[in-house]
């Protein structure tokens, strides 16, 4: 879609398309801009769990709820080496790493986290982090760290998010991610379906990540995990639909852009995750874990993939 006709409008009637027609035009942008047999995989590592004082609704680490989730230290660098090792002989391509924060920690725990960048880079992996808000400074360090990626979601429309979190802004997150971005780091930023958020809320949650110059380069589209102890906890699961959907408009809007089907593949039918594939998901959690909550075996997702004539970017590298 042209970047000047991007108004509210033109992405609701896109969004409001008939399912298969949406599916189709998706899936042909999606041949046109990239590979339709390569599944770039990350794996993901909560490396500092649990006890995080925002109060998203959605999250079993905020220290609002009681979800079960024990709080941790920051893990050391030695195991999340051990563990980006063991991810990428499972055929990962990216290691992500997760802290519960709500803005990075300074001093020691940061440099701490830079090493573990280090170690990441320094096994071949494309590197991932999500640690919470951050200031220019430590942007531009974990750039030199070597971070090819920062994971920092809008979650929802602007109008929504203060009925899930209210101890930011929104323009909280959009100013971190102009500082991700003014560091030369590639953004990761996506959103949760199946919060209770409206069609209206998800369109403007679309348009948001739509207008971001450049795109994102990595927008994950998560399933809400309804975590007990969380507020969010009874609600429905999405209509298999909305989530073809939304991965469909997102796949038009920003046809470069890796469009991640990331958490709650493990309620998702293999049926409707493979027309998320067709509608232009092509990146996945790989693993078994996700940061608190499962996710599929990897040994089901390796034989999924190529039942569906897929395969990981890892693997396709090799080809
Ligand atoms: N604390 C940092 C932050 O919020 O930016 C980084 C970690 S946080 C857990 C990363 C993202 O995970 C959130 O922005 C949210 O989109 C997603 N997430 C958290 N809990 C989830 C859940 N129960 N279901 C789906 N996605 C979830
Ligand atoms: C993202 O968009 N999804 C990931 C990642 N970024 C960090 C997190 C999903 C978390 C699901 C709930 C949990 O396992 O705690
Ligand atoms: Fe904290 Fe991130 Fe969970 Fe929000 S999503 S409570 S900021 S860990």
């Amino acid at each position: 879609m042209e970047i000047d006709s991007l108004t509210r409008d033109s992405v609701a009637a896109l969004y409001g398309r008939g399912l298969l027609d949406l599916v189709y035009e998706a899936a042909g942008v999606h041949r046109r801009h990239h590979d339709p047999a390569a599944v770039q995989c990350a794996s993901l590592l909560s490396v500092k769990t649990g006890g995080c004082p925002e109060d998203c609704a959605y999250c079993p680490q905020s220290a609002h709820y009681r979800a079960g989730v024990e709080a941790t230290g920051l893990m050391s660098v030695q195991d999340v080496a051990e563990a980006a090792a063991r991810a990428r002989a499972g055929g990962a391509d990216r290691f992500c790493i997760g802290a519960a924060w709500r803005q990075a920690a300074d001093g020691p725990a940061f440099d701490q986290v830079l090493e573990m960048i280090g170690e990441i880079k320094a096994l071949g992996l494309e590197s991932c982090a999500t640690l919470g808000m951050l200031d220019p400074d430590q942007a531009a360090r974990l750039r030199e760290a070597g971070l090819d990626y920062y994971n920092h979601n809008l979650d929802t429309g602007r109008d929504f998010y203060e009925s899930i979190i209210t101890t930011r802004t929104y323009d909280d997150r959009l100013e971190t991610l102009r500082r991700v971005r003014d560091a030369g780091i590639k953004v990761c930023c996506g959103g949760i379906v199946g919060m209770g958020e409206s069609h209206e809320d998800r369109i403007d949650l679309l348009l948001e990540l739509a207008r971001q110059r450049p795109h994102p380069e990595s927008v994950p589209i998560n399933t809400l995990v309804a975590v007990r102890g969380t507020p969010l906890a009874d609600e429905p699961a999405v209509p298999w639909d909305d989530v073809v959907r939304i991965i469909a408009t997102a796949r038009i809007l920003m046809p470069a852009s890796k469009v991640r089907l990331s958490a709650g593949r493990l309620r998702m039918d293999e049926a409707v995750q493979a027309l998320c594939f067709l509608a232009g998901a092509n990146s996945i959690f790989l693993g078994d874990r996700l940061l608190t909550t499962p996710n599929p075996e990897p040994d089901a997702d390796a034989e999924f993939l190529e039942r569906l004539g897929l395969r990981g970017a890892a693997a396709a590298a090799r080809v």
